[in-house]
């Protein structure tokens, strides 16, 4: 600690490093779900852990918000700057005024559609699109064998964002090899259990026939759950449930029955993402993708492994 005194010049090449210590600016998404406030746990633990100081802000879901809260990072001249991008689009502008400025970016958690790759040095985070194919598998294997119509209803994460897109493709890719599996209606709930609850309940009113909820998050999930309770159905039984994520309230309510299958995204980035930062920050060359490991969780599995659930 201190081993470089104040008597450095001020960074003239854009980053502070010459304090000895990193300075992070981390814009997150906002605080919409149980997975968003693990990761913002994660991310303010691990900083402190690793000794890196954080400069933290919330966008609360909007893009306008996190490409300001990017510009302040980049006006204070901060060593690095890493980011949750809210949706896939609009980010080359804001990343060459961080490039220009020569602070590297790290994106977490969420990708951006950037065709320039060289906007930042790394990217960490889920398989979206394998999180979807894993919740078809599961819907294939659980009607195997049977020939009626299975009429799904699917709640969307926030649109544009890369979950949304990818973990409606990835299931909608594996669905689709058996005409009986039917997306009768399918809409956004931005990833929160308020919206979740409300389009269900939509959902329920314009559809008299609801055989499998697919919904992008645990918080959607359980939203949803409230609105089928509401109409006088049994979640799980009457509906079968299947979530992304498996936060604890989503294990909870899939250890009782009420959601059949819950495919696991980590939102504990935090070590993962000091670790690159300082790699990059010191000028080592790091992957370009760096992913999360992960997997899936029936009834049972829930049971066991909820005593031992971080988040
Ligand atoms: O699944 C959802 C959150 O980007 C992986 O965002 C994340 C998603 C997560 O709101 O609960």
């Amino acid at each position: 600690m201190g081993a470089c005194g104040g008597e450095n010049e001020a960074g003239s090449n854009g980053g502070n490093a010459d304090d000895g210590k990193i300075t992070m600016g981390f814009a997150q998404v906002g605080a919409e779900s149980g997975w968003r406030t693990a990761n913002t746990k994660s991310i303010q633990e691990a900083a402190q852990a690793a000794g890196i100081e954080l400069k933290f802000s919330d966008a609360q879901q909007k893009q306008e918000n996190q490409i300001k809260a990017i510009r302040s990072y980049i006006a204070q001249k901060v060593d690095i700057i890493a980011f949750s991008p809210v949706v896939e689009s609009g980010w080359d502008t804001v990343l060459k005024e961080a490039k220009d400025a020569k602070i590297p970016v790290i994106l977490t958690d969420r990708a951006v559609d950037s065709k320039d790759t060289s906007l930042y040095k790394t990217f960490i985070g889920s398989d979206f699109v394998l999180e979807g194919k894993k919740a078809g598998e599961w819907l294939v294997k659980e009607y195997q064998g049977k020939t009626d119509t299975v009429n799904i209803v699917e709640l969307q994460g926030t649109t544009g964002s890369a979950p949304a897109n990818d973990r409606k493709s990835g299931f909608a890719d594996v669905i689709k090899a058996d005409p009986k599996f039917k997306v009768i209606a399918s809409q956004t709930g931005d990833f929160t259990r308020a919206k979740g609850k409300e389009v269900m309940e939509a959902f329920l009113k314009a559809n008299p026939k609801i055989d499998v909820l697919y919904a992008h998050n645990d918080d959607m999930g359980l939203g949803a759950i409230e609105a089928i309770e509401a109409a006088g159905k049994k979640p799980g039984v009457d509906i079968k449930i299947i979530t992304v994520d498996a936060v604890k309230d989503g294990m909870t309510a899939l250890a009782a029955g009420k959601i059949n299958f819950i495919v696991e995204c980590s939102p504990l980035l935090g070590p993962q993402l000091m670790d690159l930062a300082k790699k990059v920050v010191k000028g080592e060359t790091v992957e370009q993708r760096v992913l999360t490991e992960e997997t899936t969780f029936t009834p049972e599995q829930a049971k066991a492994a909820l005593p031992n659930r971080k988040y």
